[in-house]
């Protein structure tokens, strides 16, 4: 039996780390890319435990440099890409939209061209976004949902995405694009919303800290768990031809929604009051004020409303998410417990 090999870009990353666990799991030889830094950060692959599997190779690669990009698929004879390194703070991409563009819009451009060049058979995805979806112009949305970004990553994604699609119809490379609306775990990074708030959560339980500040609590997302998601990302590459396929709950909550949440989670019961700006959340069994809305935080443009159907991939590729928000929720929260009581959080 031949061994199959895989890229997968961005390995530092949630889903890198993630999908790298799954695919050793299926028997794969994973080459696993990071970029070079002053202080590499390997902590998600350390706390899955698989960083000294001998089937994982770590190779440096910056997804902004074409040559580079044909070199790694020459000198590891992959014939799977998992293409998910970006820029993906959508509030960074608004200090930083040039950026943004290089990395997460033509960086992707790089991968499909060196495919071509260097073998058009490799099969490739492209990990797209909901944030394409931005302004949504239909509920829940769809494949066929019609696309208008938000912000300048939404704008690079979309180019990246159209991109894949443009190379499949081109040139016959197998180009898929999995459309994955949001998703978590206890290896989200702390700037994303969902892991800001567990993590303060647990400081708040713990003592460590008073108060949570958040942007805007009325954002909805339809959120899922990581795990499940990767699991999409390889059907989707399993599958007899190259497509695009929305992964997503169909379900969607607020910001609020998700603070009541994990603070239930850690065992505290939270009341909101107040409106806008001046909106807070307060515990009531001591009257403490343990969240305030920060301006700083709101975005120049939002996205309102997020919810997805995962009809398609059910359908043709039989996956379907597992894991409901709270059981997602209460293991991010017990997650942010542990590492604060050990004094060590990432
Ligand atoms: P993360 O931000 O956790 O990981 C991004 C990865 O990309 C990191 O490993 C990062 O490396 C790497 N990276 C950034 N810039 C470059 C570069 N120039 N060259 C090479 N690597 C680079 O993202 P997630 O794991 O959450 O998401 C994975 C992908 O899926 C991303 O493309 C994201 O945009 C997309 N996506 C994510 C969703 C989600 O809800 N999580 C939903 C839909 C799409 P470093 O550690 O050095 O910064
Ligand atoms: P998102 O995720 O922008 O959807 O992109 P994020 O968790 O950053 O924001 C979700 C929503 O929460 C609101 N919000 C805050 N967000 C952050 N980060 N910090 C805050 O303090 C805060 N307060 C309120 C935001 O305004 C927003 O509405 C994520 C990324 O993983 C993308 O790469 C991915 O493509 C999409 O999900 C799907």
């Amino acid at each position: 039996m031949t061994i199959k090999t895989a890229i997968i870009t961005g390995i530092t990353g949630q889903d890198g780390a993630y999908l790298a666990e799954l695919l050793l799991s299926k028997g794969y030889k994973v080459y696993g890319t990071f970029r070079r830094t002053s202080s590499v950060n390997f902590w998600r692959i350390e706390e899955l435990g698989i960083e000294n599997d001998p089937n994982l190779l770590l190779v440096e690669y910056d997804l902004t440099d074409l040559s580079a990009s044909i070199r790694l698929l020459q000198s590891t004879g992959a014939t799977e890409v998992y293409n998910l390194a970006a820029q993906s703070f959508v509030g960074v991409s608004f200090e930083q939209p040039i950026t943004t563009a290089e990395i997460t819009g033509v960086g992707a451009l790089n991968l499909l061209e060196a495919i071509r060049l260097v073998n058009p058979n490799i099969r490739y995805y492209q990990a797209s976004t909901s944030e394409m979806f931005g302004k949504v112009q239909a509920i829940p949305q769809t494949e066929d949902t019609p696309f208008y970004p938000r912000s300048p990553y939404g704008v690079a994604k979309l180019y990246a995405h159209w991109m894949t699609v443009n190379y499949r119809e081109s040139y016959g490379i197998f180009g898929s694009s999995g459309i994955l609306f949001n998703h978590e775990s206890p290896l989200r990074g702390r700037e994303f919303v969902t892991r800001k708030i567990t993590d303060s959560v647990a400081k708040i339980k713990l003592g460590k800290l008073d108060c949570l500040e958040l942007g805007n609590l009325d954002a909805k997302r339809d959120w899922g768990y990581a795990k499940d998601y990767v699991e999409g990302m390889w059907r989707i590459l399993q599958a007899d031809e190259p497509d695009t396929f929305v992964l997503a709950t169909n379900r969607t909550e607020t910001v609020r929604d998700f603070v009541s949440m994990a603070f239930k989670g850690a065992g505290i019961a939270v009341e909101f009051k107040g409106k806008g700006e001046d909106e807070v959340a307060v515990d009531t069994a001591t009257g403490k004020i343990v969240v305030r809305v920060n301006p700083k935080f709101y975005r120049p443009a939002e996205v309102d409303l997020l919810i997805g159907s995962p009809a398609k991939a059910k359908a043709k590729l039989g996956w379907e998410p597992k894991t409901t928000l709270e059981q997602l929720c209460q293991m991010m929260v017990e997650a942010d417990l542990r590492r604060n009581t050990e004094g060590f959080s990432f």
